[in-house]
């Protein structure tokens, strides 16, 4: 049932619709009891500690640090991998759906989940020694400590394989130098997992502690998009690595690349959420407001544009149930992924675009969540490989020829 207790057009805090009317084929409904507990924890958190607060912070360019240790508690960093990993031993699915409910609240949030859990809990996990994996994964699964994932130059975004970062053999191990642009969280993180090339070409993962000498991190202001999170550039002046901080097992650019392939799954869930918070508020506000003496979903135009945000939402939804199954059988494809990364962003825009439109003026404003959202997801389509080059990733994969 709907419930209209909306007294102020302005006032979105009391407008509240069942969960029911985005889930339009009760797909949450076959979730695991587990999956559902966990879902409610998080969606709980983030309608009570984030949304009254997101849009001071994201007009301020700012965040609650105290967010990192909160989302550790709630099992937000990396919750598919094993408990000994410092995960939830959750299943990919259930991944997705935490991802989906961060978003809901804004991009920068499930951003926080994204890097921490799926660029640098899940490659020491996977690709480090044992001794990394006791050192770091407890206190970056807590979120004691923040970490970042260093791939993208200032030169080198597309195509990280030409990369200029280097790692030079030394007497006691390596010498690493070279710049990383465009890295969230590094600003305030303890450690970044870089990825350089070795003297032989190879691309090597690599453990910094962005303490050490040699090492100088700038904040990147100015952004219009993602406000709620920290960017930044990573100067890397001959810093001394030992051995024992290269992740043994990640030698070769395709490591970097799996990594990313966990990272834009929990994207193609969460671009979902945020989704379905612009259509919450566009259906909300159109049942409220009122032109010509009726309310402005009484409209076949305004009846057009939800009724096709919700057919596309529920579309994605359908799309990711499926991704989120193929994941927890092992058999979902990298450029499964990609498909359904670039899709739902691209679906999100839309809905975020048409859910703008439907609140008028009040649209442009931060009473309402539709344009933080619009503007963040300008950042998801190009992050973690653009819109364009997703969509060669199939062109590839259908085809058997490389256009990049
Ligand atoms: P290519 O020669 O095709 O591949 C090199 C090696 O990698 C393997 N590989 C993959 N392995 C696993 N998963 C994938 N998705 C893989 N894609 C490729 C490939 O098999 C090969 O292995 P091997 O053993 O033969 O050497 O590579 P290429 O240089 O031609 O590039 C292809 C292209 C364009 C698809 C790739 O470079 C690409 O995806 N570019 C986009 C870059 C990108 O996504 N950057 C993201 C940076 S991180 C970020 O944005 C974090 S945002 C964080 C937040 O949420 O806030
Ligand atoms: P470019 O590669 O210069 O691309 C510019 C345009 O050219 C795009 O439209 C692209 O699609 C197009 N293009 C490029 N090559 C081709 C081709 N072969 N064929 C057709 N078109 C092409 N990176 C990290 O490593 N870690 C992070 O934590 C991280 N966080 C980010 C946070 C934010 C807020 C942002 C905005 C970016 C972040 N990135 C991060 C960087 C992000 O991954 C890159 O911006 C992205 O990969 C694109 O690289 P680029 O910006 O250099 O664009």
């Amino acid at each position: 049932m709907l419930i209209h207790v909306l007294s102020d057009a302005k006032c979105r805090k009391v407008m509240s619709y069942p969960f029911k009317y985005h889930d339009y084929f009760d797909l949450d409904d076959t979730l695991p009891e587990e999956v559902q507990m966990a879902r409610d924890a998080v969606r709980s958190w983030v309608d009570s500690v984030v949304s009254p607060v997101i849009e001071t912070h994201a007009m301020e360019a700012t965040f609650d640090p105290t967010w990192f240790s909160e989302l550790g508690a709630l099992g937000c960093f990396g919750p598919a991998l094993p408990a000994e990993d410092g995960g939830q031993g959750l299943s990919e699915t259930a991944y997705g759906v935490l991802m989906r409910e961060l978003e809901r609240g804004d991009t920068a949030i499930r951003s926080m989940a994204s890097v921490q859990g799926s660029l640098v809990m899940y490659p020491i996990a996977s690709f480090g020694s044992t001794e990394q994996k006791e050192k770091y994964l407890p206190r970056l699964g807590r979120g004691d400590w923040i970490g970042c994932f260093g791939l993208t130059e200032p030169g080198h975004g597309s195509d990280p394989g030409s990369m200029e970062t280097r790692l030079q053999k030394v007497a006691g191990g390596y010498k690493l130098s070279g710049s990383k642009m465009w890295i969230t969280n590094a600003p305030v993180a303890d450690v970044a997992v870089i990825w350089a090339k070795k003297e032989d070409g190879k691309v090597q993962g690599v453990l910094l502690d962005l303490k050490k000498e040699g090492v100088k991190v700038e904040t990147i202001s100015g952004k219009w998009s993602l406000r709620a999170s920290v960017t930044g550039t990573i100067y890397m002046d001959e810093v001394l690595i030992s051995v024992d901080d290269l992740l043994p097992k990640a030698t070769g650019l395709g490591y970097a690349f799996k990594c990313l392939n966990k990272a834009r799954y929990g994207i193609a869930w969460g671009a979902i959420g945020a989704a379905m918070d612009c259509y919450h508020t566009a259906l909300s506000y159109a049942i409220e407001r009122h032109q010509f003496n009726k309310p402005i979903a009484s409209f076949q135009l305004t009846q057009k544009k939800l009724a096709e945000m919700i057919t596309t939402i529920s579309q994605a939804q359908l799309m990711a149930f499926r991704l989120g199954k193929l994941a927890d059988q092992g058999a979902v494809t990298s450029a499964q992924i990609s498909m359904a990364k670039r899709a739902h962003v691209e679906m999100a825009l839309k809905v975020a675009r048409e859910a703008r439109q439907i609140l008028g003026a009040m649209g442009i404003t931060n009473d309402y969540p539709v344009m933080r959202h619009m503007v963040n997801l300008e950042t998801v389509i190009t992050y973690e490989g653009t819109h364009d080059i997703h969509l060669l990733i199939t062109g590839h994969d259908v085809t058997g020829l490389p256009a990049y």
